[in-house]
């Protein structure tokens, strides 16, 4: 880890915000994606799904989301009591963009017949006209479990919609939305990968596109491809089509395994804002506190407790600190 340009050591700054997260009970909770000294200072690494069942569960009175806003607002709309922070207020998310609640409304008046099935990258707005949510570690089940003979409208990740129909057979109307880091994951980026390291298996997310999709060894989300490494023997290589944040957390915990990116523009901007410095501003400053209007946050939550009931006793782990 290199000093940041405010001259204050980072051995000094994580000691400062240890400091001040005692004072404030807080808890840091950071995605997967996040950058590797944020991943590391966090109490819990995981996906949105692992992360919303901590913050529905956590005692501490404040959260540092260290991850993008509809994140924090899935906090927000779970533990209304706590405070969440969300350290950089211009971390979003494109795909979350894609779908207004407006837009929503529209197409339920289409397809006044369908069960809406949205993806939790989505502004709490679009939550609160959603009959279900979903991640992409549940999709596919939430889909299936959808009352057979009722069509699915899927907001609001084309590629994951599409996934989910193939894999359940289920009539799915798909949203035109993606999330444009993994969609410019190409067939021709992923052959070359294969060429550079033929042993490797390639994991994919399902956010990926359908073409691309089929030239996986494994589909997963962020929690499913790290389970999916931890199985694979020592001496095992991969080619990771994620963003490339996961792949601190899965050499950190498989040492004795290789993992390439599928592509070096893998990255996502929104996921790499955060840095220690803006932990501890966040922290000193109780900065930028995110909530969600009463009357939203009530149906959205609907919305986000009937994914979480569906998980059930099949909920994961929380997922230990690495
Ligand atoms: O659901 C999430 O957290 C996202 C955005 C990706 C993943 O697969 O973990």
């Amino acid at each position: 880890m290199t000093d940041l340009p405010n001259d204050i050591p980072v051995k000094d700054l994580i000691e400062q915000i240890a400091v001040l997260k005692k004072e404030r009970e807080a808890v840091i909770l950071a995605h997967n994606y996040q950058p590797p000294e944020i991943q590391d200072l966090a109490d819990y690494t995981g996906d949105s799904l692992e992360l919303s069942m901590i913050a529905a569960k956590t005692a501490a009175k404040t959260i540092v989301f260290c991850g993008v806003r509809f994140m924090a607002e899935t906090a927000s709309i779970l533990s209304p009591e706590k405070t969440v922070l969300l350290p950089v207020l211009e971390a979003g998310c494109t795909l979350a963009d894609y779908a207004t609640a407006e837009e929503v409304r529209e197409m339920k008046k289409k397809h006044p017949d369908a069960v809406v099935v949205t993806y939790v990258n989505s502004s709490a707005e679009v939550k609160a006209e959603t009959d279900i949510c979903c991640t992409s570690a549940n999709a596919v089940e939430i889909v299936r479990s959808v009352a057979p003979g009722r069509p699915v409208l899927f907001v609001s990740d084309y590629n994951l919609g599409h996934y989910a129909a193939k894999k359940t057979g289920r009539e799915v109307i798909l949203w035109s939305g993606c999330c444009p880091t993994h969609a410019l994951l190409s067939t021709f980026a992923v052959a070359k990968a294969r060429k550079k390291w033929p042993e490797a298996k390639v994991l994919m997310h399902p956010e990926c596109k359908p073409e691309v999709l089929e030239l996986a060894d494994f589909v997963g989300s962020t929690s499913g491809i790290l389970r999916h490494a931890k199985e694979q023997p020592d001496g095992t290589s991969f080619i990771v089509g994620t963003e490339v944040g996961i792949l601190h957390r899965l050499q950190k915990e498989n040492p004795g395994k290789a993992f390439h990116a599928a592509s070096d523009f893998l990255i996502c901007p929104m996921m790499k804002m955060i840095t220690l410095a803006d932990v501890k501003a966040s922290l000193e400053k109780t900065q930028f506190v995110i909530s969600v209007a009463a009357d939203v946050r009530k149906r959205a939550l609907k919305a986000v407790h009937a994914m979480l009931q569906y998980q059930g006793a099949a909920a994961p782990q929380f997922p230990q600190k690495v």
